[in-house]
Formats: C-alpha cells, sequence, structure tokens
C-alpha cells in the first residue's frame, strides 16, 4: 500500500465489534493556516483528505484569540499566504499589522477561495491517534466517538493553542466574570463601568491593556516580569507600500525564505533591515542614534539594530538599557516606571513584545499596577485578588497567562506509536524530533512547526509553507517510489537534537525563565524548543536532507510487508 491517490483510497476493515472507521489517505488535525494549505496542496496531489477541527471556524490561532487589541505583529504584506500569485495580488491589508478580525476574515477567505471547507469537519477535536502495525494506518479517535483511519497524520495544532490559566489558590472560587485572552468569547466583552483585573504582562496583554483600560472604569495590572515592548507605530496601509510589495512579490518573498526570522525588516533596504554590525563597535552616540531610529520605525525590526543583540551580553546590555531609559521617559510616576523595566533578564530572550501605546497607559488615571514581586499573590477570592499587601475586588478578571507552548496541545492527544510507545513518554524529558517535522517510532505522523522547527521564532506562515512543501514532496516521492512509510531514525533524531540545543545555547535566549524553554508551567522540562539556526539555513538542511535520498529517514517499500513475513 504505497502513497495512493484518492480514486484508490479503500476503507480498511473493521475488526470484529469495531465501529468502521472512514478512511483517508490523510487525516489532517488543525484548521489554522497550516491545516489549510496542506489541504489544498494534498488535493493537488490527488490524495484524499479531511481536517478535523476543534473549532466551529478556520483561523486556528487567529479563531481563539479574540482578546481586545489582538493583532500580528508581522506585517500584514508579509504574514499572508505566497503559495498563491492571484490571492496575494487580489487580497489588500487595510493596516501595516492586521488586527486579528482581519487576520481572521482572511483564513475564511483562502478557506472559501480554494474550497476547503468541504474537507474541514468542524466542531471535532481529535483526542487520540494510535498507529496500528498491523495496517500501518493511523487510527484516530474524536471526542464525539467518531473514528478515522488514515496512511498519513498530520498534526497541524500550532504552537500556542493550548491557553494555561495559572495556578492560583482559590481560582475557582471567584464569582466575577473570567476570561483567558486565548479563548475569549466570540461576542466580545463589554467592560464599561467595570473594576478589571489583567493578570499577566506578556505579548497578549501588552496588546489588550490599553484597549481595556480604555473601557473600563478601573484596571488593575498584576505584573510578575516586566517585558521589553517596542511600539508597533500600526497605521493605514498606504497604496504606494501596498503597491511596492504587490510588484515585487517574487522577488521579496524568495528573499525573505532566506532570511533567519523569514521576514524583511525593510524591504527597500540593501541590507533588509538588517544591520550586520556590533552594538560594541560603533560609538555610543552611533549607538543611540540606531537605537532611536528602530524605537521611531517600529516593530520587531529593532532586534536587528545589531547583528549581536541576542549573543553578547554586553551588545544586549545597551538595548535593553535604550528601552529602559525610552519607559522611564514615557511613564510619569517614576515608582511606576521602574517596575516596569525589565532588569534580570536579556532583551528579546522572552518573546519581544509589540505595543500600542503600552507603557502610556499608566499614565490613566484610571489604571494601576500591582509589583507581584513586591507583593505576591496569595489566592484568587470570590471577589478579586488578594495579595501580599491586601484584597483586590474586581467584576472581572482576565487572564493573559499564556500557553503550554510548542508540546502542549500534542501532549494533550493520546498520540501512540510502534508498539504502543506513547508521545507523552517519549517527550517526558523534552521534545524529541527530526528536524521538527517528525518523531521516532511515529511514522508517516508529522507535525506543522513543530518542536525543533524555526517555528516560534520566525514569520509563522512562512515555515509552514515550507514544512507543507517539504511534506508534500516527500509523499509525492513516496508514492512516485512505491514507499509505504516514512520515520526518522532514532540516531538522525538524536544528533539533530543536539543540534537544536547547541544552537539555543550559543545564544542569551537560555538565560531566560521563557515559554521557549518550558519555564512556564510546573514541571515542564526547562528545553530550549525551538530551532535558532534560522528560517533560510533551515531550510538548506532540510533541502539537502530530501537531496540526499532522505536522510536520517528510513522509507519502507509497499512490499516490505510481506518479504518481511516470508
Ligand atoms: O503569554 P506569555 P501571551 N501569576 O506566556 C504571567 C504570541 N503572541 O499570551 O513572565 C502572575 O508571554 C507571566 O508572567 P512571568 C507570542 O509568541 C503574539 O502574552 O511568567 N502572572 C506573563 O507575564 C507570545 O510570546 C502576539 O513571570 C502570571 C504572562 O502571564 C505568545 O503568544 C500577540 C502567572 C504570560 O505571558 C504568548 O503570549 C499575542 C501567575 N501565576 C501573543 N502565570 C503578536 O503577534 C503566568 N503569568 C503580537
Amino acid at each position: 500500500m504505497p502513497v495512493r491517490g484518492a480514486e484508490e483510497t479503500r476503507e480498511p476493515q473493521a475488526r470484529k465489534g469495531e465501529v468502521r472507521a472512514a478512511g483517508y489517505d490523510v487525516i489532517i488535525v488543525g484548521a489554522g493556516f497550516g491545516g489549510m494549505y496542506m489541504l489544498h496542496r494534498l488535493r493537488e496531489l490527488g490524495l484524499s483528505a479531511r481536517i478535523l477541527e476543534a473549532a466551529t471556524g478556520v483561523g486556528g490561532t487567529w479563531y481563539w484569540n479574540r482578546y481586545p487589541g489582538a493583532r500580528c505583529d508581522v506585517e500584514s504584506m508579509q504574514y499572508s499566504f505566497s503559495f498563491s500569485p492571484a490571492l496575494q495580488q487580489e487580497w489588500s491589508w487595510s493596516e501595516r499589522f492586521a488586527g486579528q478580525p482581519e487576520i481572521l476574515a482572511y483564513a475564511n477567505h483562502v478557506a472559501d477561495r480554494f474550497d476547503l471547507r468541504r474537507d474541514i469537519q468542524f466542531e471535532t477535536r481529535v483526542t487520540a491517534a494510535h498507529y496500528d502495525e498491523e495496517t500501518r494506518r493511523w487510527q484516530i479517535l474524536t471526542n464525539g466517538g467518531e473514528r478515522f483511519s488514515a496512511q498519513f497524520c498530520v498534526m497541524a495544532t500550532g504552537c500556542l493553542s493550548t491557553a494555561k490559566l495559572p495556578e492560583i489558590e482559590g481560582r475557582d472560587s471567584y464569582q466575577g466574570a473570567t476570561y483567558h485572552t486565548g479563548y475569549w468569547p466570540h461576542e466580545g466583552v463589554d467592560f464599561s463601568g467595570q473594576r478589571v483585573a489583567v493578570i499577566g504582562t506578556g505579548s497578549s496583554a501588552i496588546q489588550a491593556i490599553p484597549v481595556i483600560a480604555e473601557q473600563a472604569a478601573q484596571l488593575t495590572v498584576f505584573q510578575r516580569t516586566p517585558n521589553y515592548s517596542i511600539p508597533s507605530r500600526n497605521g493605514p496601509m498606504t497604496p504606494d507600500y501596498e503597491g511596492s510589495w504587490k510588484s515585487q512579490y517574487d522577488v521579496r518573498r524568495a528573499k525573505a525564505r532566506t532570511m533567519r526570522t523569514g521576514i524583511l525588516y525593510d524591504a527597500s533596504d540593501a541590507n533588509y533591515g538588517i544591520n550586520d554590525v556590533s552594538a560594541m563597535a560603533v560609538s555610543d552616540d552611533e549607538r543611540r542614534r540606531v537605537y532611536e531610529a528602530r524605537w521611531a520605525t517600529g516593530g520587531t525590526s529593532f532586534m536587528a539594530a545589531f547583528n549581536d543583540l541576542l549573543t553578547n551580553q554586553e551588545s544586549n546590555d545597551t538595548a535593553a538599557e535604550f528601552v529602559r531609559s525610552k519607559i522611564r521617559e514615557i511613564v510619569r510616576n517614576p515608582a511606576t516606571a521602574e517596575i516596569l523595566c525589565p532588569k534580570d533578564y536579556p532583551i528579546g530572550t522572552k518573546r519581544i513584545c509589540v505595543d500600542t501605546d503600552y507603557f502610556e497607559t499608566y499614565n490613566r488615571p484610571n489604571v494601576e499596577l500591582v509589583d507581584l514581586k513586591a507583593t505576591p499573590i496569595e489566592a484568587i477570592t470570590p471577589k478579586g485578588v488578594r495579595t501580599a499587601a491586601g484584597e483586590y475586588e474586581f467584576d472581572a478578571i482576565v487572564y493573559a497567562t499564556g500557553f503550554d507552548a510548542m508540546t502542549g496541545t500534542l501532549m494533550n492527544i493520546d498520540i501512540r506509536g510502534r508498539e504502543g510507545a506513547e508521545l507523552r513518554e517519549q517527550w517526558a524529558a523534552g521534545p524529541q524530533t527530526y528536524l521538527g517535522l517528525m518523531s521516532a517510532g511515529m511514522p508517516n505522523l508529522f507535525m506543522i512547526t513543530g518542536p525543533g522547527s524555526p517555528s516560534v521564532l520566525s514569520n509563522m506562515i512562512v515555515s509552514i509553507e515550507q514544512h507543507v512543501d517539504w511534506m508534500i514532496d516527500a509523499l509525492a516521492h513516496m508514492r512516485k517510489n512505491g514507499l509505504e512509510t516514512i520515520e526518522p531514525t532514532a540516531d538522525a533524531q538524536a544528533a539533530w537534537g543536539q543540534h537544536v540545543n547547541e544552537a539555543g545555547h550559543r545564544t542569551l535566549y537560555v538565560k531566560a525563565a521563557s515559554w521557549y524553554m518550558g519555564a512556564n508551567v510546573a514541571g515542564k522540562p526547562r528545553v530550549f524548543m525551538p530551532y535558532i539556526g534560522g528560517v533560510g539555513t533551515y531550510r538548506e538542511e532540510c533541502d539537502e536532507v530530501a537531496a540526499k535520498g532522505y536522510e536520517g529517514f528510513v522509507l519502507t517499500p509497499a512490499d516490505a510487508r510481506a518479504v518481511a513475513a516470508e
């Protein structure tokens, strides 16, 4: 049974007493950008595929994260698909950085334009995926008790899709309304006249706080760790800017795929907005001038101001001190400004934040900042939050407390490979993958932007397209050569794991207690999960593996079973 065309798909024989499973060549889990593009490409290859999606609509992270102020901090001209020249010409973005409703509208447009919905089953959460060595197929179970069978299973489950509530005593005793930024009500929330608490000050909170502050009567922010944030300088899309991209999309997209983050920070610049100079190689005045210019431009390109901000502590200190000086300039109350200044980890090693009027919001009379380092939360009470300094009463609590990132969603599914081996056990000491694409012992199970790939350190759509294209090439190769299974060897996986780890340890990233390191989830192993080698380098590594006949993978011919059985 090599990779077949849709027309050849046969349903597997149901075992005695078993409900017959719906059979496909490929089951895709998740209808975000990764799942949708995978479905589109699989159809082109002539394979039968179905997406199983827990939500009622497409969009993945942009479906769930509807909190006020949610916005992407990769420019919209680049945070969009490149696979269809017609799509990228016909779609227009209204702002430099699109907000969540517009990105979700784009996801829906993609679903309609490529007629994807007929192969997406919504409100269906995958609870288990077990590999059956006899049939060499994945048996997939859903929360509704439905069973599916597929030769391949593709986890397009996203890196930030399992929302994390804090483990604070008394959390369930609270009588008011509670929300998590990553699981926001579709009808929106009206905070007018309310006393609102926000717990957490990561990217989500930093976007939500200025918007909630405008509506609420009183907003209290509970901050455990301050964050470095750069103004977005968001604004309306201009016809000139849009036109410059649309007329040169081919060249620019091709270039972006070779960059470290998959982003061109300044497409009009000879070096695409990357200043290839050490921060220590220039004078104090020049350094300040560069930082001021980046601060004025806005966005994550601040971290490309010099080439060693993430590898050289001394250089990093200069950028960190610059941002602290800006916070002190903006926030009028010096004590509040000091609490907002991050001091105990290098800038950029927790995800750099991008905001609109975040620090300015603390100048509002209706906003209060509580420093949890000085007065930790003791409990959530029926009326609000109790810290070491006393009790605060609220009408609503917003948890902006992040995600069980990168591995949480996969570990919540009961995934079992050869000999019933559980992914949860295999990953107990940290995720084990080869190229972030597959895991040993799990034949024909792919992950889109899995741990061990650049994923969250990159423009996700660039990484999604690269992963899907690589997988489609692998499936086409298998089909052409009568191959039935693909699986990494344990050796290749171990070597890749070491490579990812070494790359991480050459940077300052490992100095921060971040979700990149699993530090935000109690008991989660402290491993730097994404691959920092860069999107361009990583693409070359993946392509080289394929060019060498899928080096590090074992590919099994369809007739191998027959041979083995003889
Ligand atoms: O989550 P986070 P997020 N008591 O984990 C705090 C992407 N994203 O949803 O740092 C008190 O960053 C926690 O404090 P600490 C982006 O990749 C992108 O904001 O652990 N506080 C922290 O302040 C981002 O990195 C965009 O000390 C508690 C906060 O909660 C990722 O999503 C927008 C606590 C969690 O911050 C996650 O961002 C939004 C407790 N018990 C998100 N537990 C854009 O593209 C946790 N915290 C712009």
